[in-house]
């Protein structure tokens, strides 16, 4: 898993109000809403404790903080542990926290102690981006491509064949390409010969893996691949409608997902 950096969380509550106010254009919903209405729950200011994890190559500079921010912004009574790891989950507990947010280099999870729900990131946010990608309100067909069909993409990519979308993918790994689209009702798409979609959903670690040929104006590319999945002139040029944020996005359909 690409580890985030402090960089990418540079001022997150900025970059969250952006993410948050394109997708509230592309589908007339806040990221609040979408989770509301994906999950049937509503945040009521529940106790979430943040511990911070010191393994494998240690604590991420302004990671806690961020998460912080983020609980915070979406209605919730966050705080950060002094202590780190074991202590400062026995902390977290202590002070009444009924959610738990911590993360290693492998797993970044939620944990509700009081309901029991436990989830990982990486299929809450591979679901939340095909959600808002759904829901593209200047679509013109419900033809969307999925690029990439890893731990993030594959959770995504079924959660758009379980809305009906019709499901286009594509992975640079063709035994996974091969095994996705045997498991899952999508068609395999060929970058020799595209075609043109209003819809896209990528979740790579790669930048630049959506090539022009794909482009429709004004189109949706919903995607919380680290680094972006498009050049900034191609952007320019079809007036992409952009949906990418690294960390506020997924975390909130990690929160709502275990309410
Ligand atoms: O600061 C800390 O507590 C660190 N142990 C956090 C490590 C997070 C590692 N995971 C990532 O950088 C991200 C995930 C948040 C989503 C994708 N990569
Ligand atoms: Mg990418």
């Amino acid at each position: 898993m690409a580890l985030l950096t402090p960089d990418d969380l540079e001022n997150i509550n900025k970059q969250l109000k952006k993410a948050d106010s394109a997708v509230k254009k592309a589908t007339g919903s806040d990221i609040k809403q979408i989770c509301e209405n994906l999950y049937g729950t509503f945040s009521c200011f529940e106790k979430v404790g943040i511990v911070p994890i010191t393994s494998g190559n240690g604590r991420i500079g302004n990671f806690s903080e961020s998460l912080n921010a983020i609980a915070q912004y979406f209605g919730f009574n966050s705080f950060i542990t002094d202590m780190p790891d074991v202590s400062g989950y026995y902390e977290a507990v202590q002070n009444g926290a009924e959610i738990i947010l911590m993360a290693d280099d492998h797993t970044f999870l939620a944990h509700n102690i009081k309901n029991g729900k436990i989830v990982n990131n990486q299929p809450c946010t591979g679901i939340i981006y095909a959600e808002i990608a759904s829901k593209n309100l200047t679509a013109e067909s419900n033809d969307v491509l999925v690029v990439g069909l890893g731990k993030v993409g594959f959770p995504g990519a079924a959660h758009l064949v379980n809305k009906g979308c019709k499901v286009y993918g594509y992975d640079a790994d063709e035994k996974l390409l091969k095994k996705t689209t045997s498991n899952l009702e999508i068609i395999p798409f060929n970058p020799a010969t595209p075609k043109k979609f209003s819809t896209i959903f990528e979740a790579t670690p790669c930048a630049n893996t959506i090539p022009e040929a794909v482009l429709l104006e004004n189109c949706v590319l919903s995607t919380p691949g680290i680094p972006c999945a498009i050049f900034e002139d191609l952007q320019k040029k079809y007036n992409v409608q952009l949906i990418a944020e690294p960390l506020g996005i997924g975390t909130a359909s990690m929160l709502y997902s275990v309410l």
